[in-house]
């Protein structure tokens, strides 16, 4: 017998989510009621969830299988009538939003703190996605919130676990729950966009070699099908392929600081001629040559530029968009194709609207993401097949690539500083005072830099009007250098800073610069602007890429 229990609860008042969903330390989500608060709060800010399906899965992090037990029942009692949930609680966040738009469900609930380190005293997260795949938007984030602070009971049913290890269909009072293959749709959607051939060809071709560096995150069992198994790579070609609870004890943070494993295979000078790395989720990806780096906003533009030369992008794109802190290298790239590269705020959910209205084919941030409009994520093992597809078409090792890009379009130097874990008051400080300055610096001269504008960004959605204001500072100088400030909104500890710096240079012969260097005096003007490192007490970042 299964009955529905009706559970009275207390509000928590720290359940806003932040840029991708809710995230706090494990033993936050642990105290009573707390995900259950959140995930009723889910269930009623959503109208007709009764018979609709679910989709449910996570990046395999520690607690992604008691929670998902808990969700589950829940969504059981709340009368969905369908729960389709990843074998084994996996499922990555690219994956999810295929298997929700393939299965016409209502939504998903997928769990991940993606880069942020997983562990009994590490970060978990919730966050729902609605029926086009995509991340709630700021609407329904804002609802569901709002229900956080005045909730006073939950539903949940009186019934034993599912087995998430065994594929099949289980009863759950009134709601079917499907356990299924966490990879099979998603590779099926890849060999639709890409040209498998093409690629295995280039692989077993004895002369290229890859390494796909997993970091124990969710992308193991989707890269080692399709790379070893679909595309015939030599086995080992995944490393770091086995998901752990608490990936290994690193951060599964794609960058060249986190990523190190991978950093150290690609940097020699008998390394392979590819390389990448994914993030916790799934949905980040870094791109490596042999000895070389593809900084992501270079990579989008790259991807653009050759989409034409990939199977499922054959007929052209629509449009670009770009979050705001990422490069201006792609609008060179959509200037040239006679398309409009959008400028949204940082955070996937802004690039929803754009895809649906067919405005937008391709969608990046500098933040490692890119996608497309395949689904409604971004997707990372995606974008290394896109790579992949345009080398074996080109056949061109991948630096010249990107150094051939730039001889076309010029070259937007950029790079990105983290200060993490700072303390929030002067961090927020900090940012009130350039809040104040902002007013009164056009015009103003800084060394050989004369600033054009200088606002916090607010974007009007073209499609449905919705506004999203104060998404970062920008001080943008009239050669069309700019700097950027913003507060991570998905952070657990203190605050972090992010410092965005990019500057453009059309002269090839100066585009082999060392990116630092290259940007050193505008790094600089950032630290005398904000006084970073007063503010922070640090005297270096604590990542930069
Ligand atoms: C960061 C990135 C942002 C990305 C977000 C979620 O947000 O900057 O570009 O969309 O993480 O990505 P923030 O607010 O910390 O700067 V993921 O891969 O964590 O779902
Ligand atoms: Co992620």
């Amino acid at each position: 017998m299964t009955t529905v229990q009706t559970v009275s609860t207390q509000p928590y008042p720290d359940q806003k989510p932040g840029t991708s969903g809710l995230r706090k330390k494990v033993p936050t989500f642990q105290q009573p009621n707390y995900l259950q608060n959140f995930i009723q709060a889910i269930f009623d800010s959503l109208d007709g969830i009764q018979n609709q399906t679910l989709v449910v899965g996570g990046d395999g992090r520690y607690y992604n299988r008691e929670a998902i037990q808990i969700i589950l029942k829940m969504a059981a009692a709340n009368g969905f009538g369908k729960v389709l949930v990843g074998q084994g609680g996996i499922l990555s966040t690219p994956a999810a939003s295929c298997v929700i738009r393939k299965n016409g469900a209502f939504g998903g609930i997928i769990l991940s703190a993606s880069h942020n380190p997983g562990g009994p005293k590490e970060d978990f997260g919730v966050k729902y996605n609605v029926s086009n795949g995509g991340p709630a938007p700021e609407k329904i984030t804002s609802a569901i919130f709002d229900r956080t602070k005045t909730i006073t009971e939950y539903k949940i049913l009186d019934a034993s676990d599912v087995d998430l290890d065994r594929i099949g269909s289980t009863q759950l009072g009134h709601t079917t729950v499907e356990v299924i293959d966490c990879v099979a749709d998603y590779a099926a959607q890849m060999e639709t966009l890409f040209d498998f051939a093409a690629i295995q060809d280039l692989l077993s071709s004895g002369n290229f070699r890859i390494c796909i560096d997993s970091l124990h995150a969710v992308t193991g069992p989707y890269a080692t099908a399709i790379f070893e198994r679909r595309l015939n790579a030599p086995a080992g070609t995944v490393q770091n392929g086995v998901p752990l609870e608490d990936f290994g004890g690193g951060h599964p943070d794609p960058n060249l600081v986190y990523a190190k494993s991978l950093v150290d295979v690609m940097f020699q000078d008998d390394g392979p001629d590819f390389g990448a790395a994914s993030d916790g989720d799934g949905d980040r990806n870094m791109v490596l040559g042999r000895n070389f780096f593809v900084t992501p906003s270079d990579s989008l533009a790259v991807l653009a530029a050759n989409a034409t030369l990939v199977p499922g992008y054959r007929s052209g794109l629509t449009g670009i968009a770009r979050s705001m802190p990422t490069s201006q290298a792609p609008d060179r790239v959509a200037e040239k194709l006679g398309i409009e590269c959008y400028e949204t705020p940082t955070g996937w959910k802004f690039f929803g609207n754009l895809l649906d209205a067919d405005k937008a084919t391709l969608c990046g941030e500098e933040s490692f993401g890119t996608g497309s409009n395949h689904i409604r994520e971004k997707d990372g093992l995606w974008a290394v097949l896109f790579w992949l597809n345009i080398l074996a078409v080109k056949k061109q090792s991948v630096e010249d690539i990107v150094k051939e890009h730039w001889a076309t379009y010029g070259r937007n130097f950029y790079s990105r500083h983290d200060y993490e874990a700072v303390a929030s008051g002067p961090a927020t400080q900090m940012m009130e005072t350039l809040r104040g300055a902002l007013a009164s610096m056009p015009g103003q001269t800084f060394g050989k830099y004369e600033v054009a504008y200088a606002d916090d960004f607010s974007y009007t959605d073209p499609v449905d009007g919705s506004v999203a204001s104060k998404q970062g500072i920008r001080i943008g100088f009239t050669d069309g250098s700019r700097i950027i400030f913003r507060l991570s909104g998905t952070g657990t500890e203190g605050a972090t800073i992010r410092l965005y710096v990019e500057r453009y240079e059309a002269d090839a012969s100066k585009h082999d610069q060392d990116t630092q260097a290259a940007l050193a005096d505008l790094i600089q003007l950032a630290d005398e602007i904000a006084q970073l490192k007063a503010t922070t007490g640090r005297d270096q970042p604590t990542v930069i890429t």
